[in-house]
């Protein structure tokens, strides 16, 4: 296990609510000295005196100085977030008073707190592992239901649980083989390679499932984003606002209206859209400003997780269509061809676009139809490989490049079983996969990944 970090007897202060005026702010203390300080601050009650798990209500005061009419939480060690003696000081939420209290508790003995220094406390003493702690400061970013239900399901250690399993059996194993190397004179075989296999194969399952969740453990943290692009006056802002419910983007029948992107999020079924409504494409343009919006609109299609490319139902070429279909299947995006304006559109043109053209939509910006139905295929489209149910999903890259290393370990172990390899390179292998499991959770660490981890968080956490 790694040393405990520098200034970890300090005990620490900080803001655990959002600077600035609100109702009330909490206050937070956790360490050695928490409460003691807090009974240098609060004349009426002697607070370690009283009983962990308690609220008490009273005036902070510094000398005769009066401070603020607050409420203390006090949770002893070690039952507590961080595992220390913690004191929570709810208190008027004024930047001033939270300011002055802060001071006065400083200068009683405390530090101000770093980033996330509470939560790392909290996995240095043992009370929660490192997945779970990076999932706490994920649950405080997340922004839609499903990541917040992917954060919730690491901090209630589910991810964890299935790594210790591995981690366990694995171990299991080891131990066997080690104890051969002990017997290596005689010999003799403990660990049934047979069975050893098996378990290989099934641990193995489990890693590519988790690696495979990966790509939507992305859109779930990262969100999605759709460039909606076209030719000018194809709709694409109408879009925009009809998707957004609202007149985000100037709308006219002029074409090259839109000369900037505009982008805005949306939420569909828990997972978020970026949609960028853009310029639109044409060939010929004298107008500078316009060509320079069709040029990042084109580097919008670049970067973009989907292109939503639409046509105008009431100026529609097969030809072209079938151009832009070919185009973006060469670039490897993943696209959706959508015909706006289907309220004016030519029945004949239609039956010709759906023969020649497979996998189209047709909407109605303006009249509001068919929009439900491509929200359902933009979700459908980054949650079909992996749906939405209770599995574990990875959001985290630290934890997928740990998994990668985990798979290609286990692939080496399960191709030194069948061809024999000598047992002390079987154990090796064993333990450079156990090493990576370890690393998920942070049974291994070091202090310089931690501090960076740590650093993600926001103080007071
Ligand atoms: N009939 C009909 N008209 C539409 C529909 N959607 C958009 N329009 C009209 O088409 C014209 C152009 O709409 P915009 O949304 O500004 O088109 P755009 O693609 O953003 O155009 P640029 O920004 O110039 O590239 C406007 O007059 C809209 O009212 C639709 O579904 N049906
Ligand atoms: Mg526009």
């Amino acid at each position: 296990m790694l040393n405990k970090l520098s200034g970890w007897h300090d005990t620490i202060v900080a803001l655990a609510t959002p600077p600035g005026i609100g109702a009330l702010g909490v206050i937070r203390l956790s360490g050695d000295k928490a409460i003691n300080i807090i009974d240098l601050l609060f004349p009426s009650k002697n607070i370690s005196d009283q009983l962990s798990h308690t609220l008490h209500v009273g005036l902070l005061k510094e000398n005769e100085k009066l401070l603020d009419q607050v409420v203390i939480s006090v949770y002893k060690n070690p039952a507590s977030y961080t595992g220390e003696d913690v004191v929570e000081i709810s208190c008027h939420g004024s930047s001033y008073v939270q300011d002055q209290i802060i001071q006065a508790v400083i200068r009683k003995g405390a530090r101000i707190a770093n980033p996330g220094e509470f939560t790392q406390r909290a996995f240095l003493n043992g009370k929660l592992d490192l997945i779970q702690a990076e999932a706490v400061a994920d649950l405080i970013v997340s922004s839609t239901a499903a990541s917040q239900k992917a954060a919730l399901h690491n901090i209630r250690g589910k991810f964890s649980e299935i790594l210790k399993d591995m981690r366990d059996q694995l171990i299991q194993f080891s131990s066997l083989i080690e104890l051969e190397l002990d017997f290596s004179e005689e010999d003799v075989e403990f660990a049934d390679r047979k069975k050893f296999v098996e378990l290989i194969d099934i641990i193995s399952i489990t890693t590519k499932k988790l690696l495979g969740s990966f790509a939507l453990g992305n859109v779930i943290k990262n969100g999605v984003s759709v460039a909606i692009v076209g030719k000018p006056n194809a709709g694409k802002s109408t879009l925009l606002n009809t998707l957004l419910n609202d007149n985000r983007a100037i709308v006219s029948e002029i074409a090259g209206t839109t000369r900037d992107t505009i982008e805005e999020t949306l939420n569909i079924n828990g997972i978020l859209f970026r949609m960028i409504d853009t310029a639109g494409i044409r060939d010929h343009s004298a107008d500078v400003i316009e060509n320079l919006g069709i040029l990042k609109s084109l580097e919008k299609i670049e970067e973009a997780d989907i292109v939503l490319y639409l046509f105008d139902a009431g100026n529609l070429e097969i030809s072209d269509v079938k151009k832009v279909k070919e185009k973006l299947t060469k670039q490897n995006k993943n696209f959706f061809l959508v015909v706006n304006k289907s309220d004016i559109i030519n029945k004949q043109n239609v039956e010709n676009l759906l023969q020649s053209v497979h996998e189209i939509l047709f909407i109605s910006a303006k009249e509001n139809t068919g929009i439900e139905e491509l929200k359902a295929n933009l979700f459908l489209s980054v949650t079909s490989q992996t749906p939405l149910t209770e599995n574990t999903v990875i959001t985290n890259a630290r934890h997928y490049a740990a998994l990668f290393e985990i798979e290609k370990s286990l692939s080496e172990i399960r191709d030194g079983l069948t061809n024999n390899i000598f047992t002390d390179l079987l154990s090796l292998e064993i333990r450079r996969c156990l090493h990576h499991l370890g690393e998920i959770t942070g049974e291994i660490t070091n202090e310089d990944r931690l501090d960076y981890i740590f650093s993600k968080f926001c103080i007071g956490k």
